[in-house]
């Protein structure tokens, strides 16, 4: 079906962290290979790889050096295609990080563009000159601090970098580079990939003008995340143009079947009606965003964005996930939500897999998996180092998977592991699991099985009950879906009853649903 992308779920795999197969202490690809049974055993529907192209790795692959290629790191392209016949052969989709927006400044297109003005590449980047002061074009700032434009010396000018200095953005008003960027689609679609997830999808177009953004604004003492929260990067990214763009991605990728495209939209202006936008009028299939992946766990804040997603974007389809590898893990994030740290994983699991729209999870997540903590000399993540202490940066959503809790290192490498494996992160192994009806892994892996057997679960509207906080409670089809999110017993009248499904430590009869500590049902309605 072509239109299998509606209501799937996908594992995200950050390779370096998945599982190293030559001892070198950092993920491959034959590694992934290896543990793919186990993947599709939980009852996904796709894969996505965080980055596996050749890079210097100083944002860890978001600096791609060469777009068509696999970093040796992780492998040969033999490797990969035995890793994606091995996904399809099990049935997992598989989706490629695809970075677009910028590359490695040790790119050659880069090296290329920076040699002169005149040459082939010389407007493939965003150049400037400086003002007459000496000073950049425009008080843009990069999302990881400080000014969004380095001095070239070798040309002389400025050139956008929207996020590290070492990630200079491409030129997508030329039409050469958004040529560029279809052929890499089609080089990898012609391998036989299933889509794509577009890093930074909304960075894309710049303001030609190189207008001021509104605002004067400087990154005072705020860490890398917040700055993204501003609201003044509005004319350094999200340019009207960028629609047209998504879709000649959309008219390419329908010419190959039934792929898919998932763009993440690191928005926090008006976010949910960008997701809708990028979305609609046949352009990108699924946006992401980071809505759920901040502080915020109520009711009324799960109601009102999924609520106002279909309000403004009737026609969209989002893909919400609650951890990724840029932000700390939701187990740890939300703890104070937590009757204990099992029931609170397997609550969000029923939450996050009864909502309406596609789902991502993150490695780990399936096992409870918390945030691990790091010291500053531990950290090797470059947004850490730069604004630790108040962001500890993002490698503690980053270190590897503990595959055996007993194993020195997690049966993740016979090295030394890029990152360190601790305790608290043994506790939530993947051996102790896969064969605990009782696991956090198992309610996954429940709550999946009833997602694919389901087609409410996959494609229906939701209609919100009016129950009060911290109770959330909505009906998909047939199917009546209640959560608790907090740590203490609660009742409410919800008319009606139902056959249970799935549940923890809930209950829904004579028009009273009774549900426990961070207790969860789903339903059929009688
Ligand atoms: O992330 C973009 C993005 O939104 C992040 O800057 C995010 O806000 C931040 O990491 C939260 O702490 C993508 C990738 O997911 C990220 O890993 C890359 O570093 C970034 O793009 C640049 O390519």
């Amino acid at each position: 079906m072509d239109d299998w992308w509606r209501g799937s779920v996908t594992y995200q795999i950050y390779p370096r962290s998945f599982q190293d197969s030559n001892g070198d202490g950092v993920g491959d690809l034959a590694g992934i290979t290896r543990r793919l049974p186990l993947i599709a055993d939980l009852g996904v529907d796709a894969i996505w790889l965080s980055p596996i192209c050749p890079s210097p790795m100083v944002d860890m692959g978001y600096d791609v050096s060469d777009h068509r290629a696999v970093d040796p790191l992780f492998g040969t392209m033999a490797d990969f295609d035995a890793m994606l016949a091995e996904a399809h052969r099990l049935g997992l989709r598989v989706i490629l990080d695809q970075v677009l927006n910028h590359c490695s400044s040790a790119h050659p297109l880069f090296q290329e563009s920076r040699r002169s003005r005149d040459n082939p590449k010389a407007d493939w980047f965003v150049w400037s000159d400086a003002r007459p002061d000496g000073t950049p074009p425009n008080n843009w700032q990069s999302v990881f601090g400080g000014p969004a434009w380095e001095w070239d010396a070798r040309r002389f000018q400025y050139y956008l970098h929207n996020f590290m200095v070492s990630q200079p953005d491409l030129n997508f008003h030329n039409p050469d580079v958004q040529d560029w960027a279809l052929g890499t689609l089609r080089f990898w679609l012609d391998r036989g990939v299933d889509g794509f997830r577009f890093d930074t999808v909304n960075f894309y177009f710049h303001d030609r003008l190189l207008r001021d953004d509104a605002a004067d604004f400087r990154v005072k003492d705020r860490p890398a995340f917040k700055t993204y929260d501003m609201q003044y990067h509005l004319f350094s990214k999200n340019q009207p143009e960028n629609l047209a763009f998504l879709g000649r991605i959309r008219g390419l990728m329908d010419s190959y079947g039934a792929t898919v495209t998932v763009g993440e939209v690191g928005e926090a202006h008006h976010p949910i009606q960008m997701m809708g936008e990028y979305t609609s009028g046949n352009r990108l299939h699924m946006a992401y965003s980071f809505e759920m992946m901040e502080d915020r766990f109520s009711a009324a804040f799960f109601r009102a964005t999924l609520e106002s997603f279909r309000q403004l974007a009737p026609e969209g389809w989002p893909c919400w996930a609650f951890s990724n590898h840029d932000v700390p893990r939701h187990a740890s994030r939300w703890a104070r939500f937590a009757a204990d740290p099992d029931r609170f994983a397997k609550l969000c699991a029923m939450l996050l897999l009864s909502f309406e729209g596609s789902v991502c999870l993150y490695q780990g997540e399936e096992l409870g998996q918390t945030q691990t903590d790091l010291t500053l000399e531990e950290v090797i993540d470059p947004q850490g180092i730069a604004f630790w202490p108040e962001d500890k940066g993002r490698d503690g959503c980053r270190t590897p998977m503990v595959w055996d809790g007993l194993h020195p290192q997690g049966d993740f490498t016979e090295g030394r592991p890029w990152l360190p494996i601790k305790a608290p992160q043994r506790l939530h192994a993947m051996d102790g699991q896969v064969n605990d009806p009782q696991s956090v892994r198992a309610t996954y892996k429940a709550m999946l099985d009833l997602r694919r057997h389901e087609p409410a679960l996959r494609t229906a509207g939701t209609a919100f009950l009016d129950t009060p906080e911290p109770i959330l409670a909505f009906r998909r089809g047939d199917l009546l879906c209640a959560f608790n999110l907090s740590p203490q017993g609660v009742e409410a009248d919800l008319p009606g009853e139902g056959e249970t499904l799935l549940a923890q430590d809930g209950q829904w009869t004579d028009g009273r649903v009774r549900l426990g500590p961070n207790g969860a049902i789903v339903a059929r309605v009688r």
